[in-house]
């Protein structure tokens, strides 16, 4: 069958699936021309093969997925409900599976892989009932007399996806289910540095029954990503990224001939919180060090920038620094580890040339000492600087990388100018138990998720939509009511009911 085509993707066996600390180092010489994906935290260690999709594995995706795009939005929300519903029993029936990829792929530490399992489940269900509630058929509209109006809701054909290493299940799944419940097919394409976790994701939902040409892995680096977003026969682009990468994703989708393609976007962020003098010390250091820190501060809701009000700074210093001390940096397969290595050398560098500029400068910098035996991985030490203004980050530093701010309570106004003139809008904290405050803070603030007196990172799906403004992406939120309607068309049906014909609408105006 023509349509069914191979997975482009092999996995080796023998993957870890039961004890996390047992992971073998699996090794392969006979596979060619195929890309290694090595575990970050250590080079020699390979955790399977890979080919990356051509430009032709692209065209011919699309064009398989056009031909059944019709049939599988006729199927209906309640139908495709269902196989989503179960692949989200399937992942759960994985768990371990998706750990150890998590961990030897993305270098996730156990409790970040089994968070990023929740949320992969999470998403399934959750864009599920959103296609039972809104895709379930016709909605009546009330009309004049003699009419009947409706809308209804149907897939726009094709999305392509595009989603970061950070989340490598959670998001490159979520996005795609909420494509896919919609009512469109979808071409997947994973970042280059996580495709495995992603063929497993995608292997599943084809044992579930949902169709492999309605999800398409599109495994490999920028290449077939531009492929996708330059193909005029792609409805839109759902992607989560840099910034930059969806400027760029935007001008493909404006220079096509045909439709206006769609982006949805949620991009990076320079994520502040403040801190003043009524804040609760012990609950702000837990949620400082959390927010930074977890997930070796490799997310985008992460906190970057902590502004702390100038008479409360020192003993927040000394306390934050405390806890900060206290974190365990070291390979995920430990189960004590809280701060594993970062995604590759490509970031640890840049991450390691920003810390070495604030040094430079002669800024004071708070550094983990990095155990010899971590060197050879891709580890950053734990780090805080203290700088002057917002302005002086040029850019998001994607990694542990916490910087400090003074300020003093008669110029939280200007704090929150400075925070809004990033251009940035993702997320913000507030530890603060005066209301004044708090509305202050909430009328001024530009960012699409505002935690108060709680870590900022974590945004659970369902109650927690999420998403950014400005730089940080084109909305609508994740995890939230609007977003699986962003990838539908909507149309509306209206029909003259009198029996000598008319028409109702312009009468009614007379
Ligand atoms: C990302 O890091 O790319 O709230 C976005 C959180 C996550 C962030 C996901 N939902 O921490």
């Amino acid at each position: 069958d023509p349509l069914v085509r191979e997975p482009l993707l092999e996995r080796l066996e023998d993957l870890d699936t039961r004890e996390w600390n047992a992971a073998p180092t699996v090794t392969a010489t006979s596979y060619g021309d195929k890309d290694a994906i090595h575990a970050p935290q250590n080079r020699e260690d390979i955790v399977g093969w890979v080919r990356e999709a051509t430009e032709a594995d692209v065209e011919l995706g699309v064009s398989v997925a056009l031909e059944v795009q019709p049939a599988w939005n006729a199927l209906g929300g309640v139908g495709r409900a269902e196989l989503l519903d179960a692949a989200a029993d399937a992942f759960e029936a994985h768990m371990e599976e998706f750990l150890s990829l998590c961990r030897r792929e993305a270098g996730k530490t156990l409790i970040d892989g089994v968070l990023e399992v929740r949320e992969a489940v999470d998403f399934l269900r959750y864009y599920a009932n959103e296609a039972r509630r809104q895709f379930a058929g016709p909605i009546e509209l009330p009309g004049p007399t003699g009419e009947e109006n409706r809308i209804e809701l149907a897939g726009r054909g094709v999305f392509g996806t595009i989603s970061p290493w950070n989340f490598p299940l959670a998001i490159f799944i979520g996005t795609a289910a909420a494509a896919i419940a919609a009512g469109n097919c979808v071409l997947a394409k994973p970042a280059g540095q996580t495709p495995l976790i992603a063929a497993l994701a995608v292997d599943l939902c084809h044992a579930v029954g949902i169709p492999k040409e309605v999800l398409q892995l599109i495994p490999g680096d920028a290449k077939p990503g531009i492929a996708l977003s330059s193909d005029p026969r792609i409805a839109g682009v759902a992607f989560t990224g840099s910034t930059q990468t969806a400027q760029a994703i935007n001008r493909t989708l404006a220079g096509r001939e045909g439709p206006i393609g769609t982006l949805i976007a949620e991009t990076g962020g320079q994520n502040a919180m403040i801190v003043d003098s009524s804040a609760l010390p012990e609950q702000v250091t837990r949620d400082v060090v959390s927010s930074a820190f977890q997930s070796a501060g490799q997310r985008c809701s992460a906190l970057r920038v902590l502004y702390l009000q100038d008479d409360i700074a020192d003993e927040m210093l000394t306390m934050i620094r405390g806890a900060f001390e206290a974190l365990t940096v070291g390979d995920p397969k430990h189960l004590d580890t809280d701060v594993g290595p970062v995604i590759d050398e490509t970031a640890k560098r840049s991450l390691e040339k920003h810390i070495a500029g604030k040094k430079r400068q002669g800024r004071d910098v708070y550094q983990h000492k990095l155990p010899r035996a971590l060197r050879a991985g891709t580890f950053v030490a734990p780090t805080i600087i203290e700088i002057q203004s917002i302005h002086s980050l040029k850019r998001e530093n994607f990694g542990p990388v916490l910087h400090v701010v003074r300020y003093r309570a008669d110029r939280l106004n200007e704090v929150l100018d400075d925070i809004n003139a990033t251009g940035y809008g993702l997320t913000l904290g507030l530890h603060s138990r005066i209301d004044a405050t708090r509305r202050l803070v909430e009328a001024k603030s530009r960012v699409g998720n505002l935690y108060v007196n709680r870590n900022q990172i974590g945004a659970v799906v369902g109650s927690q939509p999420f998403g950014g403004e400005g730089m940080s992406g084109t909305g609508p939120k994740a995890g939230g009511p609007h977003y699986v309607a962003r990838f539908a068309t909507e149309r509306t049906v209206t029909i003259d009911t009198t029996a000598a014909g008319g028409n109702a609408s312009l009468l009614a105006d007379i």
